[in-house]
């Protein structure tokens, strides 16, 4: 039996438990299509921007651990998809991106969108391959798959249009894709050097990531038996942060709490499945234990005292028999004391709400974690939204929060709540966007119409790009071209057929978020909220303080008078925070 290469691909995936593919159809694409089409198993999620199936694809697969795809076609179409598939890949979500090419007979003259795939996707993938023989077909796309599963990150297949429309003889007995995870135990001998070390310090903390995704109950056990503070990174917040007692927040630029001073004050830092990227937030004094399931992550942030290769969970179920149970010496007790009153502290504006305008964002997000439902899935896009969210968004066994944590890309948030919702129809999904972040891949809304998700935006209608404005100003620069002449956002909701809710007075903040998460379509909350809102780091260093004082002093020089009385204005509340963190 033959039939076209696209149909045999088709078939792959479908034995891959593929079920969707994002992407924009296009020539060197049709054979592709038109074999969905007649293969109807997956089903195409036709976005207006291929950037963004990459994204909805990383989302997929962070979401479910399992494949998910992204396809565009040849020169500007591949281009589009790079920025998501970034994402997916420092994420590693296992996305397979279908990369259509220009015909084969061509390559190598400067034809018409002509580029060079295997070059350009190079630093954003474990494997890209060009097929131009179908003899090649089966066994490339098996190990663009199986690379994309088993090393975690994106497999990348390029196809011709004239290649993958060839008919050919269907191979029989394609290879089958191993998709269970091992489960790696390190040796007895290094569970007894981790054990001793744990058993001879006084003070123990853990720092928890991305690792930590099945092993809450084991770090929570652990915990309580040395008496440690937990603190953890975004990533690790949603399997950490809730039923934890021992919960001291997040350490970095958007952390809160006493994270910082827990993980710099112990004897005995373990570092548990975290490869946390900013290491000045990192102790350097302390002792180190790292745990993680990837060796090359091992010492790659600080220096480690002893690094263990093994999955977090596995790790701590056969270490617990081997611990001494801790008294505890205060230090636990101190620290979580100290966290509650910094709580309170960064809940000022949570607590007491008033009824100044432009408002604060922070009862917005806290607002917004009260209303949603209890396995919500949350999106953050890069900028304020991941201060807002991480502080103010409590976690809860059944949520999921996801943004671009490790690459860091504004316009985030929409396209991974398009690739959650498509891949949960059932669940709440919901994109706390920014206003800079929204705009920039706003055309996308047109998928949830397309589609009609029921997806909510909370949109942080600043009017400014926030975070850059406030790295600005902590540098000492006065901010300059951060601001953004936004439209209201609900109106343009409206006119595009998604429910639009506008929200400028405090007061109509829970019945307006109640008004749209109530309703069954999609819909944007257009918060309109104070563009000089500051967010203290929960350790600021002294010259970020100074940078600040300096960019406000140059504002007053160059008549910015009223830019400034508004900064002091707005954050008056925060002034105590401000001062004792430096
Ligand atoms: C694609 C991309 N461009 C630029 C940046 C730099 N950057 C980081 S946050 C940010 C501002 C985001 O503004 P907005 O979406 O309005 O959110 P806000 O911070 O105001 O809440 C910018 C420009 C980036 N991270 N990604």
């Amino acid at each position: 039996m033959a039939n076209r290469l696209a149909d045999q691909l088709l078939a792959r995936l479908v034995e891959a438990g593929v079920e969707r593919i994002y992407g924009v159809v296009g020539d060197s694409l049709n054979p592709v299509t038109d074999a969905l089409r007649l293969n109807n198993k997956v089903k195409w999620i036709h976005v207006r921007h291929e950037e963004v199936g990459a994204f909805a694809a990383s989302a997929e697969a962070q979401l479910t651990g399992k494949l998910a795809c992204c396809a565009g076609s040849c020169g500007p179409g591949n281009l589009h998809l790079i920025n998501g598939l970034f994402d997916a890949h420092r994420s590693n979500a296992p996305v397979l991106a279908i990369a259509s090419h220009i015909p084969s007979s061509e390559i190598g003259t400067a034809y018409f969108q002509e580029t060079h795939p295997q070059n350009l996707f190079q630093e954003c993938s474990h494997y890209c391959e060009l097929i131009t023989n179908p003899a090649q077909f089966e066994r490339v796309l098996h190990i663009a798959m199986q690379s994309a599963i088993g090393k975690g990150g994106v497999g990348v297949v390029v196809l011709p249009g004239d290649v993958v429309a060839l008919e050919v003889p269907v191979q029989a007995g394609s290879r089958s894709l191993v998709t269970k995870r091992p489960s790696i135990r390190p040796g007895e001998k290094d569970l007894a050097k981790l054990a001793d070390l744990i058993n001879s310090s006084r003070k123990v903390a853990l720092f928890c990531g991305i690792g930590c995704e099945n092993a809450h109950d084991q770090v929570v056990a652990l915990a309580e038996k040395v008496k440690a503070p937990v603190g953890f990174t975004y990533r690790g917040k949603p399997f950490i942060d809730y039923d934890n007692p021992y919960s001291v927040g997040m350490t970095g630029m958007i952390g809160f709490g006493m994270c910082y001073e827990a993980i710099h004050e112990c004897d005995l830092l373990l570092l548990l499945g975290t490869d946390f990227p900013y290491d000045k937030f990192l102790p350097t004094k302390t002792k180190i234990a790292q745990v993680d399931i990837r060796a090359d992550s091992l010492g790659r942030r600080s220096k480690i005292d002893l690094g263990i290769w093994g999955d977090v969970r596995e790790t701590l179920q056969a270490l617990a028999p081997m611990l001494d149970t801790k008294p505890d010496g205060g230090y636990l007790a101190n620290t979580l004391a100290k966290h509650k009153e910094k709580l309170r502290k960064m809940n000022v504006y949570v607590d007491h709400v008033g009824k100044r305008t432009p408002m604060h964002p922070e009862p917005v997000a806290a607002a917004l974690s009260e209303l949603a439902a209890p396995d919500a899935i949350f999106t953050a896009d890069t900028g304020m939204c991941n201060v807002w969210s991480a502080r103010h968004v409590k976690a809860a066994k059944d949520r999921r929060i996801i943004g671009s944590f490790n690459h860091g890309s504004m316009a985030n948030a929409l396209p991974m709540a398009i690739g959650a919702q498509c891949t949960y129809p059932g669940r709440q999904v919901i994109s706390m966007s920014g206003d800079g972040g929204l705009a920039m891949l706003l055309g996308d809304l047109l998928t949830i119409t397309q589609y009609d998700l029921p997806i909510k935006i909370l949109l942080f209608d600043n009017g400014v790009l926030g975070m850059v404005k406030l790295e600005m100003e902590t540098a000492g620069f006065p901010d300059y071209q951060t601001d953004l002449k936004n439209p209201n956002f609900a109106k343009l909701a409206e006119a595009i057929g998604i429910m639009g809710v506008r929200i400028e007075n405090p007061a109509d903040v829970t019945s307006g978020i109640k008004k749209a998460l109530q309703h069954s379509g999609p819909a944007i909350i257009d918060v309109v909220t104070d563009p000089n809102a500051l967010s203290i780091p929960s350790h600021a260093d002294r010259s970020q303080a100074v940078g600040f004082a300096l960019a406000m002093g140059k504002m007053v020089l160059s008549g910015n008078i009223d830019e400034v009385v508004a900064t002091i204005e707005g954050n008056i509340r925060h002034a105590g925070e401000a001062l004792e963190s430096i």
